[in-house]
């Protein structure tokens, strides 16, 4: 027994445990009295999420220079926000799993040991809104009441927070009412750690986009709770996006018998009339948005948009797996955005639209790279600085971002805030791979389609702090979006799967846009022509359904890839040699894979399902021995 005077002293603590027990007990009044006590901000405002209170908060920010107006004849209702230039991007080295159990975080997460990361946060969130008004933001990721939808309130110091959070989720004074009444919801605090007043209560200047050099983006996922701070953007400051509907819905998922997903949703109608619901995970910056939006080149068919960046799939009554975007917004990447690629989105940013961190035009219009092949002469690029065309750097920053509302998509699905969600035919597992992974595959089963999942790899993109061009294992597109770990994520993924009624059961498959040639180039022209990728998946569901009889698919060692003709590529500049380079599947390099997948099957441990471990066995023995033949 030690001495008592050898005991530790208690943390002295502020009142942050106050705010989780009062959120705990789902006292929403008292977890926002106790959040202002911790972070002492000048006032509080309860959001309703009107159009009044927007527009008072934009010119608010009209005069601090957050936001800068765009020309309301060029880009009407449209702001340009330029981000404090270290505050660009997600950061996932000061992303936290604060799980009780380090194993239930994973391998993959940061993890912190639940009591000492309150200690810190209750040290950096003391006083951290001083001299600032605190948003208490009310919020439900899917349509307000929806059987698959859930609840949040997010409190903030930033009113950008507020008025994207308006935008990317549904904002109102109705889930307030829900709240008030005990229906639960995940407590969000999110503050940009720069206090506007010292200790001593003097003055600290303002600045346009206020932040701070040290990060926290925090998760409690027994407690369902977030904690933010010291950044403004997207991923790290909108609570409701990647820490919520990801982070901590995937670990309700866990609990629940459903599935929170880094996937775009769309609607595909064939010639014959034909509907099917199509869900995509790819990783960050790597087309989903692109796809969600896609303009079909193929004749007859057409692709509406349901969501672009987050899924919620949940088994329903009768075996289907359903699907909804809790989301109710989008928070794209501006650059590639152009008329070539992705004209929905050109059209849908016309108005209404805030964007951070692309270029001005002298006459007040925004412009990022891809938007047109030719750059204007003048800009100012995205930190203020001017720009023309040879400069060194870019003029938009390759993770600039525009956020608007879905209902400005001009393909949005009708019905596609159905709070019952859609009957999901396919799965689709992707990422940005420059040789050996096939244009298109499909898995032979749902374990096999797991597997495609949890091992795809991708190079990093902008999306995220680190090396663009690395290649890293991305599984399911969640690698920084798994609340749990992540070899879980993959049993519970089988779980899912056995419970689905087997007719109804939607298949898998693996794509990859980004093959390229000795030059570098592109194999696949992608964008409207994925069109032709996503009419042989839904052909497969067809055949499956013994709605058609031809054959679409030769086995291969890596899925079932299309078979002679079966996917359509009349109409496009593509030789037989570069088609046979996008399904080419050289035995060396996927011997050289499994062996990668097999030391990544190794950092989880025994938590890696038998059923995956199976499906690399079996991989190996289809490749054959190398040297062996
Ligand atoms: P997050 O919002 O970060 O999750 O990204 P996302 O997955 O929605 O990616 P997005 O659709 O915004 O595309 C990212 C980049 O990839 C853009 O610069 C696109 O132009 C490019 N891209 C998208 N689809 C394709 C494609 O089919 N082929 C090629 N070559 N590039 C593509
Ligand atoms: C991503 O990085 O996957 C995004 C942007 O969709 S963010 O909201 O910042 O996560
Ligand atoms: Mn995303």
């Amino acid at each position: 027994m030690p001495l008592l005077a050898d005991a530790p002293t208690a943390p002295t603590r502020g009142t942050l445990d106050a705010a989780t027990a009062a959120a705990r007990n789902g006292d929403v009044h008292a977890w926002v009295e106790a959040v202002a006590a911790l972070t002492q901000p000048r006032a509080v405002v309860w959001c309703d999420g009107s159009d009044v209170e927007r527009r008072a908060l934009v010119a608010q920010m009209v005069r601090t220079g957050t936001l800068l107006p765009l020309d309301p004849d060029l880009r009407p209702g449209s702001y340009l926000a330029r981000s404090d230039p270290a505050d660009v991007a997600r950061v996932e080295s000061r992303t936290f799993i604060c799980s009780p159990d380090q194993r239930d975080a994973g391998p993959t997460n940061n993890w912190r040991e639940p009591g000492a990361m309150r200690d810190e946060l209750d040290g950096v969130f003391t006083g951290a809104m001083r001299g600032r008004t605190m948003y208490v933001v009310p919020f439900s990721m899917g349509p307000v009441g929806g059987p698959l939808s859930q609840l949040g309130v997010q409190v903030t110091d930033s009113p950008y927070v507020v008025v994207s959070m308006g935008v990317m989720t549904r904002v109102g004074s109705d889930v307030l009412d829900l709240v008030e009444a005990g229906a639960p919801f995940v407590p969000a605090v999110h503050s940009v750690g720069m206090p506007l007043r010292d200790e001593a209560g003097d003055e600290i200047d303002d600045v346009p986009w206020p932040c701070s050099s040290t990060k926290y983006i925090a998760h409690f996922p027994e407690s369902r709770e977030i904690w933010s701070f010291g950044s403004g953007y997207g991923g790290n400051a909108l609570l409701g996006k990647k820490c919520f509907a990801l982070r901590i819905a995937s670990v309700m998922g866990r609990d629940e018998g459903w599935l929170a997903e880094h996937m775009l949703l769309v609607r595909l109608t064939s010639p014959q009339g034909r509907r099917y619901h199509v869900a995509a995970a790819f990783p960050s910056a790597c087309g989903k948005t692109n796809l969600a939006m896609l303009r079909p080149t193929l004749p007859g068919w057409t692709v509406e948009t349901i969501g672009d960046d987050i899924a919620w799939l949940r088994p329903g009554p009768d075996g289907e797996l359903r699907a909804i975007n809790p989301e109710a917004g989008f928070f794209g990447v501006a650059p590639g955005t152009g008329e070539a690629t992705n004209p929905a989105a050109v059209e849908m940013l016309a108005r209404d639209t805030i964007f951070t961190n692309v270029a001005l035009t002298p006459e007040g219009d925004v412009w990022w790279e891809g938007l047109t092949e030719t750059p204007p002469a003048h800009l100012t690029d995205w930190r203020g600085r001017p720009w023309v065309p040879g400069s060194e750097e870019p003029a938009a920053h390759p993770n600039s971002r525009f956020t608007v509302a879905a209902e400005r998509c001009p393909s949005i699905a009708a019905g596609w805030d159905d709070p019952e969600g859609v009957v999901l035919d396919a799965i689709v597992f992707g990422g940005r791979r420059a040789t050996n992974v096939p244009l298109v595959a499909q898995a032979e089963s749902w374990e096999h389609g797991v597997f495609m999942g949890a091992t795809i790899s991708s190079e990093r993109t902008a999306a995220a702090e680190g090396v663009v061009g690395e290649l890293r294992r991305d599984p399911f597109a969640m690698l920084p979006f798994c609340g749990y770990d992540m070899a879980d994520h993959w049993a519970h993924w089988l779980r899912v799967g056995a419970s689905l009624d087997r007719a109804r059961r939607p298949l898998v498959f693996q794509v990859n846009w980004f093959r390229r040639d000795d030059e570098g180039r592109f194999l696949w022209p992608g964008f409207g022509e994925n069109s032709r990728v996503l009419a042989w998946i839904v052909d497969q569901v067809d055949r499956a359904r013994g709605l058609r009889t031809d054959v679409g698919a030769v086995a291969s060692p890596v899925g079932l890839l299309p078979a002679p003709g079966a996917l359509e590529t009349r109409g496009l500049d593509l030789d037989d040699a570069t088609l046979a380079r996008l399904f080419a599947v050289d035995a060396g390099s996927w011997q050289l894979e499994t062996d990668l997948t097999e030391e990544f099957f190794a950092t989880f441990g025994d938590r890696v399902p038998q059923a995956l471990r199976d499906r690399l066995a079996r991989l190996r023995e289809a490749l054959g021995t190398p040297g062996a033949d």
